[in-house]
């Protein structure tokens, strides 16, 4: 009998959430955490060391009609061991949180970054200049995973001022901690190592050159992942070029990802609501219930914006996102509708065949 409670697995992030979610497969398979995927299958990293396994077939069978059910890094899965020496990976476990972006392509399908992380990091370079739509936009990802967020803007050494640029970037972060850190010097980790444990599980986010994976070799002390050569313009050049998880001993699990250029949303209501509370705390005492702040009498967002009290700037990002985020939610209606659709289709064929066939089976008029 395998010991599913061993100390690695629990350095992996194995908890109660996964052990419950592992019972039907615990009598033939093996728990395994999902540190680099791609499309034949993924390297799984097992309580005694990593296997790279392949995808089963029922993993591929659901694949066919839903892709974000692929085994995507950060996943727990259950892994079989054939005794022909094939390695598979038999399930997909249950997520815990879930970091999805709207893929660029026109199929609208979600794309998930990463699986069953705790804290998603929002990496952000003080030099050149930050950008705060970026960091907004990354932050409704965060607040959609389910995991806590926190910001991360690097590069302090490089600015005359990072505190007063760390304040107006906390102003489009409410409710989130936003620190400061040189990762070259390792000056400001501490407040990252704080909140590291072994167990938890952290993703790096941000755009290319923002220092991520000099994070994350900061963080281990060793230089684990590759790290780009700034160029004139202070921007990296895509260093990292997939999503890969790396268990830091006493630390925790660090997900490092390469450079996102552009992330469609998939949120909620509620992610956009979390990212923006100081709007939607003032849209309370609007005197129209379905106020929408553009021109109404008695907006209290618009009077806000009026005294200077809420930055314009948050308003119109608060109305791009939850636009953008309104709309990726109607493009993957209509296509939930149409795979509906379509099953319906194959499944009253198939009954038509079956009549076809018996015709005892085939309903009668009362
Ligand atoms: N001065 C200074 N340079 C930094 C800091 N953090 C990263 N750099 C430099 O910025 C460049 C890019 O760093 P990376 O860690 O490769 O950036 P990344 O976010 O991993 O980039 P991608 O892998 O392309 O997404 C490297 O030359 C780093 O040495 C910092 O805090 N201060
Ligand atoms: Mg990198
Ligand atoms: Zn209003």
């Amino acid at each position: 009998m395998h010991d599913f409670n061993s100390a690695s697995l629990i350095d992996l992030g194995w908890d109660s959430h996964v052990a419950d979610a592992f019972i039907p497969y615990q009598t033939d398979h093996l728990p395994g955490r999902v540190t680099r995927a791609d499309r034949g299958g993924a390297d799984v990293l097992e309580a005694t060391g990593p296997v790279r396994a392949t995808l089963g077939r029922g993993v591929l069978a659901t694949l066919a009609h839903d892709a974000v059910a692929a085994p995507t890094v950060g996943d727990w899965t259950a892994v079989r061991h054939w005794p022909d020496g094939r390695t598979t990976i038999e399930a997909v476990l249950d997520r815990r949180t879930c970091v999805v972006r709207d893929s660029a392509d026109t199929t609208s399908a979600a794309q998930v970054l990463a699986a069953n992380v705790d804290i998603v990091l929002v990496v952000e370079y003080l030099d050149p200049e930050p950008s705060l739509g970026r960091v907004e936009r990354l932050l409704v990802l965060a607040w959609r995973s389910g995991a806590q967020p926190l910001v991360v803007l690097t590069k302090a050494d490089l600015v005359p001022d990072p505190d007063g640029m760390r304040t107006e970037v906390a102003a489009a972060a409410p409710g989130v901690d936003v620190v400061t850190v040189d990762g070259l010097s390792g000056t400001g980790l501490d407040a990252l190592r704080s909140r590291l444990a072994p167990g938890r599980t952290v993703v790096l986010l941000g755009p290319s050159g923002a220092g991520k994976s000099t994070l994350v070799n900061a963080l281990a002390g060793a230089p684990l992942m590759p790290t780009g050569v700034t160029r004139g313009d202070g921007k990296g050049r895509h260093t990292t070029t997939h999503r890969e998880l790396r268990v830091l001993p006493g630390l925790g699990v660090v997900l490092d990802t390469p450079g996102l250029r552009s992330v469609g949303l998939v949120a909620g209501d509620d992610a956009i609501s979390a990212a923006f509370p100081d709007v939607e705390r003032l849209a309370e005492h609007c005197r129209f219930r379905d106020c929408a702040h553009l021109s109404e009498p008695g907006c209290a967002v618009l009077a806000a914006v009026e005294d200077g009290e809420l930055d314009e700037r948050r308003l119109t990002s608060w109305r791009k996102l939850g636009r953008e985020a309104a709309f990726q939610a109607r493009r993957a209606d209509a296509r939930l509708r149409a795979e509906e659709l379509a099953v319906w289709k194959r499944r009253s064929m198939q009954m038509r065949q079956r009549y076809k066939l018996d015709p005892a089976l085939r309903p009668r008029p009362r």
